[in-house]
């Protein structure tokens, strides 16, 4: 969803509440937080398919975090597919609040 989609939802989710005073809307817990998509390049260090986990050398992910070196969880054994360590990669990173799953990789 768009800003500017979200900040209509907002604002509608708004206006209505305003109308019932006195009444508790569902409110309790906060809004979560729309998982966020990212590019991700680098190179493998490890991969382990078992524990579907994959250790990127990673360059900057702008807007999320700088180069370094990490460990990630994979959403399938299957992304770590036809991967081994040492290869120059690309691939979508998933980042919902602070837990990042890499959900595709593929050589460049
Ligand atoms: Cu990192």
């Amino acid at each position: 969803m768009s800003l500017f989609v979200r900040s209509l939802v907002l604002t509608a989710l708004i206006a209505a509440g305003g109308g019932t005073i006195g009444c508790q809307g569902p409110t309790g817990s906060s809004p979560k937080e729309a998982p966020k998509l990212y590019d991700v390049k680098g190179t493998v260090v490890s991969l382990d398919r078992e524990k579907k986990a994959v250790t990127l050398d990673h360059e900057d992910i702008p807007g999320l975090m700088k180069a370094m070196k990490m460990e990630f969880a994979v959403d399938d054994a299957k992304v770590l597919d036809g991967l081994t360590a040492g290869d120059a990669v690309t691939g979508k990173l998933k980042a919902d609040g602070g837990n990042y799953v890499v959900t595709s990789l593929s050589k460049r």
